[in-house]
C-alpha cells in the first residue's frame, strides 16, 4: 500500500482555535482523523505532519522524493500555509525532487488579500485545490487516488 504524505505548514496547528469564519472550527487533530478515513477509503497509508519551520518542510519534501524513487509514495498533499506566498525554497525542493504534489488551501485564497493570490508552489504542483474548507483534505486524497495512473 502506498503512502500519502500530508504536510501542513506554519500556524496550521492553531486550526480550530481562532478565525473559525475563515478556517472552520475543526482542529488539526480532527483533520488528521478525516484524512485517516479518506486514506482507508482510497487504499492509502497516511503520514500526516505539521511544522512551523520552512527548513523542516523542505527536508520532508526531500524525504518524499526518496520515497517516490523507492515506489512507496502515492504523492504529497501540501498546505504550506503562508510559506505558499513566500518560499522559493519549497518551490525548489518540489521541482528538484519531482514529487507528485497537490497544493491545498482550506480557504479560497483568491477571495482574500492580494498577497495570498500568488503562490510559489502552484507552478511546480500537479494540481491546486482551495476553498473547500477542511473537507478539501479528503477531496485531495480522492484526487490523489484518481491521479495514480498518471506519470
Ligand atoms: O487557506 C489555507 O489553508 C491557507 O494555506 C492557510 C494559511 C494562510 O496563510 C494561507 O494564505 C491560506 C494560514 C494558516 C493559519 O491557520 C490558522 C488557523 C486558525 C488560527 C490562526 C491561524
Amino acid at each position: 500500500m502506498k503512502t500519502v504524505l500530508i504536510l501542513n505548514g506554519p500556524n496550521l496547528n492553531l486550526l480550530g482555535t481562532r478565525e473559525p469564519q475563515v478556517y472552520g472550527s475543526q482542529t488539526l487533530a480532527d483533520v488528521q482523523t478525516l484524512c485517516d478515513s479518506a486514506c482507508d477509503a482510497n487504499g492509502f497509508d497516511l503520514d500526516f505532519r505539521q511544522s512551523n519551520h520552512e527548513g523542516e518542510l523542505v527536508e520532508w519534501i526531500h524525504e518524499a522524493g526518496r520515497m517516490q524513487t523507492a515506489g512507496t509514495l502515492a504523492g504529497v498533499i501540501l498546505n504550506a500555509g503562508a510559506y505558499t506566498h513566500t518560499s522559493a525554497a519549497l518551490h525548489d525542493a518540489i521541482k528538484g525532487t519531482g514529487v507528485k504534489l497537490i497544493e491545498l488551501h482550506i480557504s479560497n485564497v483568491f477571495a482574500r488579500e492580494a498577497f495570498r493570490h500568488h503562490s510559489y508552489i502552484s507552478p511546480v504542483a500537479k494540481a491546486v485545490m482551495c476553498g473547500f474548507g477542511v473537507n478539501g483534505y479528503a477531496l485531495a486524497i480522492a484526487a490523489m487516488a484518481a491521479m495514480q495512473d498518471q506519470p
